[in-house]
């Protein structure tokens, strides 16, 4: 060897010296390659670099307060995108706090995947003690549609793609992912680190209903003499709205959407029997769900509410073969996605599809025009303090001018008033407490879909319900997203009246009186307002909406106006007996 080439040598084998990578740059590679990029999350260890890297490698990462907002979050941009929604989690106690989200989404049937760092295996399988010590994989597993752990740096790729199908293919839900924090840091070629990724190929396959199963669907509509559609959230998770809409417009048949349905058609649509459900419902003799469950919010389907004994035929459109038969006999089951099977349905139909007897649809027009006059007069109460109808009333009015805002909507008598009130004009533009009644879903809900979105959201929330999310205000305001929350502020849980029959404490049901939540707005660099009549809050809100700024509005509400557990008192166990205060 030469003295001239003997420095250059030396040049060389710095220069090959191989490039490696780590699990850290695996996950977020790993997401990115499959086109997420997003992540909602809290920090903390294993798992404070990884969102720090993310964030230095392009991806949005939210920061929350509580991980159960931003599960919440995960959840609601899974059903908005068709991508499973991310949530970052720390070991054990943040894991916890995400795992309510998780299993939420679960049972919404949202995409999303928890991705929670954990601790040392070795420690934790022989319970020694470590740090935030949990066998995280065994408690997610019964509460999810799928667990996975990760070992090994090269295994990543693999693991994440197949938490991506197992969230979005078939029916959607959400999927457990733990990585212990040895993985993080685990160093491997780069070259060979990137080969290990796996992006997804069509990760929710088209799944095709049978012709006969069509076949038999069209043959039981066919007969109906008062047929009737139930669109449910599957339907507008599936976003086939314009085949949905061509279905109910060609074959002319009355449908009722369930409250994630809302605005799939807009709720002004001349076939909306939504304002005539308990006539419909009643008195329909064949029903065709598209995504919807037959479970106790559709009072699985038997009971009063669905008329005589055996006066209905079912035909279901859903993805889950098992959700045949659930609640009652399905006589026209059709399994496969709903774009497919609305578009197999359509091609049966042919041109010479007749409409509903006159009859039936005349009765639904002449219950709807009823029930929408009564209502009208309620809605127009200027009065202070508001009742829920006079609120409502302006709110309604807003999301006619502004169909592209979200509304969020969670609480009781403000919840089901609002579904009840407020119409909605385009597809997926309402999120609320779902499948479960579950409080707390408000701020994460809100945050996601703004993000998501870029679209401003109103969220309608009632005071108890904005508790379980409300820290969540300084979030909206470090990301200074539009949002603008309404707080119908009644002073408590249903009302603001109950009083300790013994005389010592404050009512279970009642806080703070005439509490000011605007200020908690306030306190982060929002806007804050306090109003008292629906005029005040009608410009409140639309000053909020055309600004974009983080406002929070108390709405003081009539403390007596609400009843007990909203719409569902019926469900509510109360005790006959009342002894005598102690
Ligand atoms: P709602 O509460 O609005 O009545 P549910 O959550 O009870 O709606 O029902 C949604 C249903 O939609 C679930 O049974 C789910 O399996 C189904 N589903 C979700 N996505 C699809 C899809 N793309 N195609 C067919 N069915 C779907
Ligand atoms: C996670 C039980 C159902 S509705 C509600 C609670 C606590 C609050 C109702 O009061 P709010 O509404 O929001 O002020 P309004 O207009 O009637 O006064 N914990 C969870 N989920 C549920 N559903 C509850 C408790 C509940
Ligand atoms: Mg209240």
């Amino acid at each position: 060897m030469s003295a001239a080439l003997a420095p250059s040598l030396v040049d060389d084998h710095s220069a090959v010296e191989p490039e490696i990578t780590d699990g850290f740059h695996l996950v977020i590679d790993a997401l990115k390659l499959n086109d997420i990029t997003t992540i909602y999350g809290v920090p903390g260890i294993p798992i404070t670099d990884l969102g720090r890297l993310a964030q230095a490698a392009g991806m949005r990462v939210i920061s929350f307060r509580h991980e159960q907002h931003a599960g919440n979050a995960a959840a609601i941009a899974g059903f908005l995108t068709q991508k499973p929604g991310i949530c970052l989690t720390v070991s054990a106690p943040g894991f916890l706090n995400g795992l309510t989200a998780l299993a939420n989404a679960t049972t919404n049937c949202f995409p999303m995947i928890l991705i929670s760092g954990s601790s040392e295996r070795e420690i934790v399988d022989l319970q020694q003690g470590d740090y935030e010590e949990m066998d995280q994989l065994a408690i997610a597993k019964p509460l999810c549609k799928a667990a996975f752990r990760v070992l090994h740096a090269a295994d990543i790729g693999i693991a994440v793609a197949r938490a991506i199908r197992a969230a979005v293919s078939g029916r959607p839900g959400g999927v457990y992912l733990d990585l212990p924090a040895k993985l993080f840091s685990q160093t491997m070629d780069a070259e060979a680190g990137a080969k290990s990724l796996v992006k997804v190929i069509d990760a929710a396959p088209a799944q095709l209903p049978a012709p006969d199963a069509v076949k038999r669907a069209l043959d039981v509509l066919r007969q109906a003499k008062r047929p009737l559609i139930v669109l449910g959230k599957g339907a507008a998770y599936a976003q086939a709205d314009d085949a949905i809409r061509d279905l109910v417009e060609r074959s002319g048949i009355p449908y009722v959407p369930m409250s994630m349905a809302k605005g799939l058609l807009p709720d002004t649509h001349a076939q909306s029997a939504g304002a005539a459900r308990s006539l419909v419902l009643k008195d329909a003799d064949v029903v065709l769900l598209v995504g919807a469950r037959l479970n106790w919010l559709l009072s699985h389907g038997k009971g009063k509410t669905w008329g005589a004994p055996g006066s209905k035929k079912f035909i279901q459109i859903d993805i889950e073969p098992r959700e045949m038969d659930s609640n009652v006999e399905i006589v026209a089951p059709v399994v496969g996605d709903i774009a497919s099977c609305v578009a197999a349905l359509l091609d049966g139909m042919g041109k010479d599809w007749a409409a509903p007897p006159a009859a039936w649809t005349d009765a639904i027009q002449a219950k709807r025009d009823e029930n929408l006059a009564k209502m009208a007069n309620k809605l127009r109460k200027n009065a202070a303090p508001m009742d829920f109808h006079g609120a409502l009333g302006a709110l309604k009015t807003i999301i006619a001018e502004r169909p592209d805002a979200i509304l969020v909507n969670e609480g009781a008598n403000t919840l089901d008033l609002a579904r009840g009130i407020i119409d909605m004009h385009k597809p997926r533009k309402r999120l609320d407490v779902g499948t479960w009644g579950i409080m707390g879903i408000g701020m994460g809900y809100a945050i996601a879909a703004a993000v998501e979105t870029g679209h401003p959201v109103l969220a309608v929330e009632g005071d108890s319900a904005f508790g379980f999310s409300g820290m969540e205000v300084e979030t909206i305001c470090r990301y200074e997203l539009p949002i603008c929350i309404v707080v119908f502020n009644n002073n408590g849980i249903y009302r603001g009246t109950d009083t300790d029959p013994t005389g010592r404490d404050p009512a279970t049901t009642v806080f703070v009186r005439d509490a000011r939540y605007d200020r908690m707005m306030e306190a982060f660099g929002g806007v804050g307002v306090s109003v008292t009549t629906p005029d005040e809050l009608s410009q409140a809100v639309n000053k909020a909406m055309d600004s974009g700024r983080p406002t929070l509005i108390n709405a003081v509400i009539d403390p007596q106006a609400g009843t007990e557990s909203g719409n569902i008192g019926s469900l509510n166990p109360q005790s006959t007996v009342r002894k005598k205060p102690a």
